[in-house]
């Protein structure tokens, strides 16, 4: 009896809730978690496996998702975050297409109550009470890789162009100081020039044609994605060169595009960078939901190839 009078008391409860404009929080009544997921875009190929990474890991672990594509716009994911704080979700997730600019929405989220997890991107927030935990890649670490393996594998001067990410983003920031750090052991390892491809392809090819034109006797393309590393491909052929030995080519990420042209011989080396973040997201979103401890800090498992590697690994690869 008294089970049937706690029933409809919740019921009433609700519905006097949807009554007088008030939300019922999200994914109530199913018992499903529901987590609102602000991504980036889908700016590259690393982009679209982690976002289906995500999709497809929310539907097998009963996650009700709410998934927002903000076109590399950071106004678009403070919009989308505030939409899941207002649709009460039960913990929100993003990757900060940018470090700063954060901490005012993710003081609204803590106010509401609303736990927030940090995907692939990291934040510059002093206050590390605004997110529960950080799960992504060491870029540092993937720039000192990028970096070791040109120290070891050239000799005598050498120019090297470096298209950078997204200008103002974790990974384009961090990669490059990993990579200054290694070949600052070698002064005759210059980077000639330096500009944005912002993640893209097409950035990634208009920049290399532009260096190509001003910038004499490159050695090395230092490209902080796959993507931009084809980009630049494309014009490096269109110029009459020939990628892989007239100038060799070191990305980041390690898609099916890159380790095909990497196996190919038209890159010569890739810092993978993990996409598959997508099971570990739902699993922490659980545990925080649950208000079980988690790690502030989840780093998550990434390689190198080089192109035997590549070979061996492209049948098995998964994106
Ligand atoms: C890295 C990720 C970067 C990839 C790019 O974790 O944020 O953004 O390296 C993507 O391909 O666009």
């Amino acid at each position: 009896m008294l089970k049937k009078i706690a029933t409809a008391a919740g019921v009433l409860l609700l519905s006097a809730l949807a009554a007088c404009g008030g939300q019922a929080p999200a994914g109530s009544g199913t018992g499903a978690l529901t987590l609102g997921f602000a991504q980036v875009g889908a700016e590259s190929g690393w982009r679209t496996a982690n976002t289906k990474s995500i999709q497809e890991a929310a539907q097998a672990a009963g996650v009700v998702l709410k998934f927002s594509d903000a076109q590399q716009k950071q106004e678009n994911q403070i919009k989308a975050i505030r939409s899941y704080i207002q649709q009460k979700v039960d913990v929100i997730a993003f990757s900060p297409v940018v470090e700063t600019g954060w901490d005012t929405v993710l003081l609204e989220a803590k106010r509401a109550g609303i736990p927030v997890i940090l995907t692939d991107r990291a934040v510059d927030s002093e206050d590390t009470s605004l997110y529960r935990t950080f799960l992504g890649s060491d870029f540092v670490e993937e720039g000192r890789k990028a970096g070791a393996w040109l120290v070891a594998n050239s000799t005598g001067p050498v120019s090297v162009v470096e298209l950078q990410g997204t200008t103002g983003a974790a990974p384009a920031i961090d990669r490059k100081k990993g990579f200054e750090e290694k070949i600052a052991a070698r002064p005759d390892i210059k980077v000639v020039a330096s500009q944005t491809g912002d993640f893209t392809r097409s950035g990634g090819k208009q920049v290399m044609e532009a260096m190509l034109k001003s910038t004499p006797d490159i050695d090395v393309v230092y490209a902080h994605n796959d993507d931009m590393g084809l980009g630049a491909i494309e014009a490096v052929k269109a110029a009459g060169k020939v990628p892989g030995r007239d100038i060799r080519v070191i990305t980041v990420d390690g898609v099916r595009d890159g380790m095909q042209a990497l196996a190919n011989g038209e890159i010569d080396f890739i810092v993978e960078c993990n996409p598959l973040l997508g099971k570990q997201l739902m699993d922490l979103a659980k545990k925080v939901k649950a208000g079980e401890s988690v790690p502030q800090r989840v780093v998550t498992e990434e390689t190198t190839f080089t192109r035997e590697q590549a070979k061996a690994a492209l049948p098995s690869r998964q994106y």
